[in-house]
């Protein structure tokens, strides 16, 4: 039975997970979620009460799995292909997952505040929270700025998961706060991300939908 992903094609998270399926060339049922219909709602719930998608379900194996970097644990560890996305080595693998949480909490997590927060009528901004969440992100970004002067991917030579979460989120940090100027090393880093064909194939998939993603 096919692997069934609940997705948003907008979603950063999701972009992150379907960047290891394309990778490894996994195949899935996807479950593309229509955002604010309660019943699809409902449903992502059953399976995950948090309701954040992604969520993948393997019906094979009885197990619904949440959180994008566990499902790209999931499919490494039941459905390895020629992209090892965590490498075996331990030493090798802690740096992966160093940087992959990096990526989640001090990037993509500091930019779903700001965008939020450009949803939201002017009385019920919140500024002190934007301001805590551009700081962080600015910090981030000086990071990624010297690691990448001498890298090509986020964890040396070879493509992870640190680099599916890291396509979405510098995407997205380059609308919030373009860093073209600023951290060129980061910029090359992104062209190189957005050449890559798994995530090359998210972004075109991305595209319909990228005029609902709220604007300053
Ligand atoms: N920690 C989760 C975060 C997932 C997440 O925040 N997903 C967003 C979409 S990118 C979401 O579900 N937003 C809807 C909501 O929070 O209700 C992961 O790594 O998968």
């Amino acid at each position: 039975m096919a692997l069934e992903l609940y997705f948003h094609p907008l979603s950063s998270y999701s972009q992150k997970a379907v960047i290891a399926f394309y990778e490894n060339d996994i195949s899935f049922e996807p479950n593309v979620l229509n955002i604010g219909d309660p019943v699809q709602s409902a449903e992502v719930k059953a399976l995950w009460p948090i309701g954040k998608f992604p969520v993948l379900r393997d019906e094979t194996r009885g197990v619904t799995v949440g959180e994008a970097s566990i499902i790209i644990e999931y499919l490494a560890l039941h459905r390895p292909g020629p992209t090892p996305l965590v490498p075996a080595d331990p030493d090798a693998a802690w740096q992966v997952r160093m940087r992959d949480r990096f990526f989640d909490f001090y990037v993509n997590d500091q930019i779903g505040i700001v965008i939020a927060d450009r949803a939201r009528p002017v009385a019920q901004k919140n500024t002190m929270d934007v301001e805590a969440a551009r700081k962080r992100l600015r910090t981030a970004l000086d990071v990624i700025e010297a690691e990448m002067a001498t890298r090509t991917w986020a964890a040396g030579d070879a493509f992870s998961m640190a680099d599916c979460a890291a396509a979405p989120a510098l995407f997205y940090a380059n609308d919030v706060m373009p860093f073209a100027d600023s951290h060129p090393h980061t910029m090359r880093y992104h062209q190189r991300l957005s050449q890559r064909s798994s995530y090359a194939r998210v972004l075109k998939e991305a595209e319909p939908y990228l005029h609902l993603v709220p604007k300053e």
